[in-house]
């Protein structure tokens, strides 16, 4: 059975006087696509009943900026302000950066004016000596948003990519700069083995009633965070209650280099083959339609399989994948 324990759950009034169940859940997430995703969780259940544990491996240091891209990827969409590109924020400016242009300073990475507020408060705020759950945790509030969102370590972790050409990248030049257009050989997480799972990320994953591993990058993504020591095994110790969602839908991602990346950890560019990296955490995975055919595949690594409609065109589609997963 999926769920550890009915007992947990609690019942609340929901809109309309609708008795509604919520679950404690934590959901691992990395960017654009896991927060379209916990977006409609949110929806399907209470928002102060999910935790969020984000990855870190993409932040970086730009123009002395301490830059959390997926943490706010999350934040924004959790609070509604998110731009249509998925990350940054709606109607904001591009003033700042226009103006370090004149002045010969690089602009591929597009800061915007607002955003670049997020960035100078969370730079701030470290330099004072919170930490970086800390300072998460101001932002989420100050946003109004009610499921926790924590980094994965306090620690620097940083997605390297060693390209077929000998080179290292550092993850938002070989991402953004670079539209990933290298010949990936290898991907590695600077300062994993030294790094500690933030407080509250154990916690997180031993008290929820379900862990969600959202349909992000299992490499790029969704790797870092397996990769501060004790998440993977305190994960691995709830198998039978994590459920994944497979980013790759018909050999391709709906976005971002996911399936060009799989052959690179030895892992073949499908539904069964994200299944393949996560058999040892993850009791159930759930499939596009379009993967029907995969089931038995994934089943045959000892996996239940939910096979539903995964593309999220609209909140109410991420809402209604939410609920057919806590429906399990
Ligand atoms: N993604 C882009 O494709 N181009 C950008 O210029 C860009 C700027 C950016 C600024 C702040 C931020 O928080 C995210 C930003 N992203 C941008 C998204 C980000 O690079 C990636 O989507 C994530 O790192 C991968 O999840």
């Amino acid at each position: 059975m999926i769920l550890s324990s009915l007992a947990q759950r609690t019942n609340f009034a929901g809109p309309e006087g609708l008795s509604i169940t919520a679950f404690r859940i934590t959901a691992l997430a990395g960017g654009v696509g896991a927060a379209r995703f916990l977006r409609g969780l949110t929806m399907a259940t209470r928002d102060d009943e999910v935790t969020v544990i984000g990855n870190t491996g993409d932040d970086s240091v730009m123009h002395g900026l301490h830059i959390s891209p997926d943490l706010d990827i999350v934040s924004y969409t959790l609070a509604g302000i998110v731009d249509d590109a998925g990350w940054g924020i709606s109607g904001d400016t591009t003033n700042a950066l226009e103006q370090m242009g004149r002045y010969g300073i690089e602009t591929w990475f597009t800061l915007k004016d607002r955003d670049i507020g997020t960035h100078m408060a969370r730079t701030h705020l470290l330099a004072e000596g919170l930490t970086l759950t800390e300072v998460t945790d101001r932002i989420r509030t100050s946003l109004g948003i009610g499921a926790q969102i924590i980094p994965m370590s306090n620690d620097p972790v940083r997605t390297k990519i060693l390209t077929a050409g000998g080179e290292v990248r550092e993850f938002q030049e070989y991402f953004v700069k670079l539209r990933h257009s290298d010949v990936v050989a290898g991907v590695e997480f600077d300062g994993a083995a030294t790094s500690t799972p933030a407080p509250g990320v154990l916690e997180a994953i031993e008290s929820a009633e379900m862990i969600i591993i959202s349909p992000s990058n299992p490499v790029l993504s969704i790797g870092p965070i397996l990769s501060v020591p004790g998440i993977r095994q305190a994960i691995a110790r709830r198998r039978d209650d994590v459920v994944a969602i497979s980013p790759i839908i018909a050999g391709s991602a709906l976005k971002g280099p996911a399936a060009t990346l799989l052959p690179v950890v030895g892992a073949e560019a499908t539904a069964a083959g994200v299944a393949g990296l996560y058999r040892d955490i993850c009791g159930t995975m759930v499939l596009d339609k379009a993967d029907a055919a995969r089931a038995e595949q994934v089943e045959a690594l000892g996996m239940k399989v939910l096979v539903t409609q995964t593309i999220m065109h609209t909140p109410a589609d991420a809402k209604q994948l939410a609920k057919e997963i806590l429906d399990l």
